[in-house]
């Protein structure tokens, strides 16, 4: 009952403040103990929301729509920005590969936990770094081959 009292004074603290920044609203979300810090697995639950078909594969196409559309986030070349940063590996996917690398850019002081001090100056870095210093890696998507119809009549 207590812990449950000190959550309803953070929202209202929270709600309080004027216009929250959208990061802090998705850190807030994140945070699903509400102790103020992300761990690993809290992270993790950010970027695989935008898995909307549960394959634990994110596509910049899944990441780009969700960003826009469904949490209307930002825009469109924001959310390609983020995109690219958290593909480290550069696959073109978002996958379980990334997320150890994607949680030890944000943990700058490399406690184990982020706090949103660290989400917020890591978040600022990643949407502030201009685009064209990213190598946007080319899309590989191959084409279908034309089946070849054995088409008797
Ligand atoms: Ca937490
Ligand atoms: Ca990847
Ligand atoms: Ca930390």
């Amino acid at each position: 009952m207590l812990s449950l009292l000190v959550v309803c004074a953070l929202v209202a603290s929270v709600l309080s403040n004027s216009e929250p920044q959208r990061e802090v609203i998705l850190f807030d979300k994140a945070d699903g103990d509400n102790d103020g810090q992300l761990s690993r697995a809290e992270l993790d639950n950010i970027f695989l929301a935008f898995d909307v078909n549960h394959d634990r594969e994110v596509t910049n196409s899944e990441f780009e729509n969700d960003w826009t559309v469904l949490y209307n986030l930002g825009a469109p070349l924001e959310a390609r920005t983020l995109f690219i940063k958290a593909d480290t590996n550069d696959d073109g996917h978002i996958t379980d590969a990334d997320l150890p690398q994607i949680f030890t850019f944000f943990d700058t002081n490399k406690d184990a936990s982020i706090s949103l001090d660290e989400f917020l100056t890591q978040w600022g870095e990643l949407k502030n770094a201009p685009v064209d210093s990213i190598i946007v890696p080319v899309a590989t998507t191959p084409s279908p081959e034309p089946p070849t119809s054995s088409h008797t009549h």
